[in-house]
């Protein structure tokens, strides 16, 4: 297993679609990231993941894989990959691939050998004749809209879908299936990558059978199944864990923490660490993900406490990330979009950064994006939110309703082009973006990022503290005022030296109660500046302080 340290490593997520352009077509490419491996760099990370860029028919935005050893044309050819690959390397960078296993695109050679008839290649899905009355094989629901069977009228028979129609699940218990995944990871490892993210990777065990789910969607019959340690621990084995200097990370979908342990646990040759979205629950807590309600923020603080103190426990290791590519922006979710973008963006990062684990920073976080502010159906372009769309108007919502949800919550949010600049295209391009410049560019944008001031400096300085700190790559957490209804508070512990991080969550001053900032402590970060005594928070002020 890779013996490599992971506390004090920063991991950048790159949407390659909409980080920067070269040739105009509006689609940002692998030159593109070239062009800004020096921006990246002056952030201080180690790793860059970047999210599909495989051949696909971009139904899912290339999570459909119709070929997972190649360059899709549209982001460029195998030169451009490996002279990224060398260009990163010569900045201290290592690329993380995204690998999708869970399901390939039906346009994979796979899928489409299967339906032409080949049984080698039908074993690779999971293919089941329906029940009685035209019925498919189980109620389950699709993650993105209706049921999760797709329908092959040449044999009267479904295959299994757990994401759009495009993607048709793998068949894991299949050993040519492993021996596939396990032939992707090597390829990729002899290019000279170093990381590799896991999609869904806790769904890719099915059931022996197929039954209805009486009271949900059907994700309690495929998700954390304990077959998947076994497939994870034989990929380990025989692709990444033959090398010291491999980090990985799985993404996980709805996993309980003693999965996430085991998945996570240095002990157990699984994973390096796994995302848990569990603290990215908190504003739709009937697990209607489209309802509007604000944030909790007590179940934030409980969440997030939880399972910082159970993951240590175990000796799991978390991805510490605050969205990505499928999750609004974090500054208009629980910060302040606008008068205090720039405090709430700052805290947010110092909340995040202090904590045990490896952070991630996703594209344009570090200058405080905001949502896309979208008003109409023509400017979204993700599967999701279309289908939620027609659903949400089929049962009769008023477009007040649904905009108002999709401006909260669609994926669409995070992916709007990087704000290099202040022109009309953000510097993403010369040519017609594939989806909207957020038009606030105008003021959020990378030109501003020597500024000591700037959201920029500040990750910077983050990042720089956590290579610094061993408590802060490695200390023990401790939980504070558990019960301040504003203040999220925490302890780092390690050798003597003590990390203590305070943040107000809101818009409002708070106190603060005594003693709970070391008076002996040095400051080492804080959105305001900080002198005199300290009996309360300012609007979303975060602190850290270190004594010994
Ligand atoms: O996401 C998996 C996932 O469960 C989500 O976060 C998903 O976006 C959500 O269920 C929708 O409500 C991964 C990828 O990150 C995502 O972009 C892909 O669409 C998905 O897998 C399928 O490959
Ligand atoms: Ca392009």
């Amino acid at each position: 297993m890779a013996a490599i340290k992971l506390g004090d490593k920063a991991v950048y997520q790159i949407y390659p679609k909409s980080f920067q352009d070269t040739n105009g077509d509006g689609i940002g490419d692998l030159r593109g990231v070239i062009r800004r491996l020096d921006y990246i760099k002056e952030l201080g990370v180690d790793y860059l993941w970047l999210t599909p860029f495989y051949p696909s028919l971009q139904y899912d935005n290339g999570y459909d894989v119709a070929d997972y050893k190649a360059i899709d044309p549209v982001y460029g050819t195998m030169e451009d990959f490996d002279e990224l690959v060398a260009e990163a390397g010569k900045r201290g960078m290592y690329l993380m691939m995204d690998m999708v296993f869970n399901h390939c695109s039906t346009k994979h050679e796979w899928f489409q050998k299967a339906l032409a008839g080949d049984p080698f290649y039908r074993d690779f899905f999971i293919i089941r004749k329906g029940k009685a009355g035209g019925l498919p094989p189980s109620n389950w629901l699709s993650k993105f809209g209706g049921s999760a069977w797709g329908y092959l009228p040449a044999t009267d028979e479904y295959y299994l879908h757990l994401f759009h129609v495009s993607q048709a699940d793998l068949n894991w218990e299949n050993p040519h299936v492993r021996d596939a995944c396990c032939d992707v990871v090597n390829f990729w490892i002899e290019k000279g990558v170093k990381g590799f993210r896991f999609d869904v990777i806790n769904l890719i065990s099915k059931p022996e059978s197929y039954e209805d789910d009486l009271c949900g969607d059907g994700h309690k019959f495929y998700t954390d199944l304990p077959k998947v340690h076994e497939f994870l621990k034989e990929l380990n084995r025989r692709t990444f864990g033959r090398f010291e200097d491999i980090i990985t990370v799985g993404e996980m979908a709805s996993s309980d923490l003693e999965n996430s342990i085991r998945y996570s646990g240095r002990a157990t040759e699984e994973l390096s660490m796994i995302f848990d979205f569990h603290h990215l629950k908190i504003d739709y807590p009937s697990g209607n993900k489209w309802e509007i309600q604000p944030f909790r923020f007590h179940d934030l603080k409980h969440n997030l406490f939880t399972w910082q103190t159970e993951m240590e426990k175990g000796d799991g290791w978390h991805a510490l990330f605050w969205y990505n590519h499928d999750q609004p922006r974090i500054v208009s979710r629980i910060g302040d979009e606008g008068k205090y973008r720039v405090e709430s963006a700052k805290m947010l990062a110092t909340v995040l950064h202090g904590l045990r684990g490896t952070p991630y920073i996703y594209q344009g976080e570090e200058i405080g994006m905001t949502n896309a502010g979208f008003q109409d159906i023509s400017q979204y372009r993700d599967i999701e939110t279309l289908n939620v769309f027609n659903r949400l108007k089929s049962e009769g919502k008023t477009d007040g309703e649904v905009y108002g949800s999709l401006q909260k919550k669609s994926r669409d949010n995070a992916r709007t082009p990087m704000q290099w600049d202040d022109t009309e295209t953000a510097g993403f391009t010369d040519g017609t973006p594939w989806i909207e410049v957020n038009g606030n560019c105008r003021q959020i944008n990378t030109l501003d990022r020597e500024n000591p001031d700037s959201i920029f400096q500040y990750y910077k300085n983050l990042i720089a503290l956590r290579k610094a700190y061993p408590v802060i790559q490695e200390g023990s957490f401790v939980p504070l005022l558990e019960e301040d209804p504003r203040i999220l508070a925490y302890r780092r512990v390690l050798d003597g030296q003590e990390l203590t991080v305070a943040c107000n969550f809101f818009g409002e001053e708070t106190a603060l109660p005594q003693g709970l900032l070391p008076e002996t402590g040095r400051v080492l970060i804080s959105n305001y500046p900080q002198e005199g005594k300290r009996d309360g928070l300012r609007p979303y002020e975060a602190v850290m302080v270190l004594r010994g």
